[in-house]
């Protein structure tokens, strides 16, 4: 299989995690603007967007359903259906912090985009209001996970490598120093930092590497 993303974590980075954790044959590959353009006009692509997955039965697309499929091949996802049900809750439920982001990215006047990201990070701010409802999830799980389940789930790979990453310096307005004050996300970063299985898996990352955020003590400081 071909995981194809473009060359940062963003919406594949949960997806990469789970495929090396299911131990299946993959290739991790990314992709530049001009192989994107290439790939959309040749109809390779299901929605006409990054990630894919190209496999023996076909393409996969959207991001969801990616994880959910090399989740599943992890045994990332919960036998109980209800539970699995709360861990596509908490996949959905994430929708609206990555759509806001989706709105800065096209703006090329350096300055209003800054603006702009930094205004989702004020108190009304749909960053805000996501890293505000992400904690109060976390301080209701009884284990600590994202979707309240027993073990960490493909929920837990969502939404450590697609929030963390926004403070990797990638984005340009948003700083580690905007995670000051989240105590229950940042000790919810040092438990899937410091899981076993996530910590193996970035065991090269060094401090100057786009992943620093995935280390254990990235925000320590
Ligand atoms: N709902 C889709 C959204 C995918 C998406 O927005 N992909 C972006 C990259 S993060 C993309 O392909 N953008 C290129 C474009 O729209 O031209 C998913 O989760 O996979």
């Amino acid at each position: 299989m071909r995981l194809m993303y473009f060359a940062v974590p963003g919406r594949a980075e949960a997806s990469r995690l789970a495929l090396a954790l299911s131990g299946m044959e993959w290739e991790d590959v990314e992709i530049d603007g001009n192989t994107f353009q290439k790939m959309r006009q040749d109809g390779l692509l299901p929605w006409d967007m990054l990630p894919v997955l190209e496999t023996d039965q076909g393409m996969l697309a959207e991001s969801s359903a990616i994880l959910r499929f090399a989740g599943e091949k992890a045994g990332l996802l919960p036998e109980d259906a209800f539970m699995r049900a709360k861990v596509n809750e908490f996949l959905d439920g994430m929708g609206p912090i990555a759509r806001a982001m989706d709105t800065t990215f096209g703006i090329e006047d350096a300055e209003e985009r800054i603006r702009l990201r930094k205004s989702l990070f004020e108190p009304n701010g749909a960053a805000t209001k996501a890293m505000k409802t992400y904690e109060e999830k976390l301080a209701q799980s009884p284990h600590g996970w994202a979707a309240g389940t027993e073990e960490m789930s493909i929920a837990d790979l969502k939404l450590f490598t697609e929030l963390f990453a926004f403070f990797s310096g990638n984005y340009d307005g948003i700083e580690p120093s905007m995670l000051e004050g989240y105590e229950i996300l940042l000790a919810y970063h040092h438990q899937m930092a410091t899981e076993p299985r996530i910590r193996h898996h970035y065991r090269d990352i060094t401090s100057d590497d786009i992943r620093w955020t995935f280390l254990p003590n990235a925000f320590d400081s």
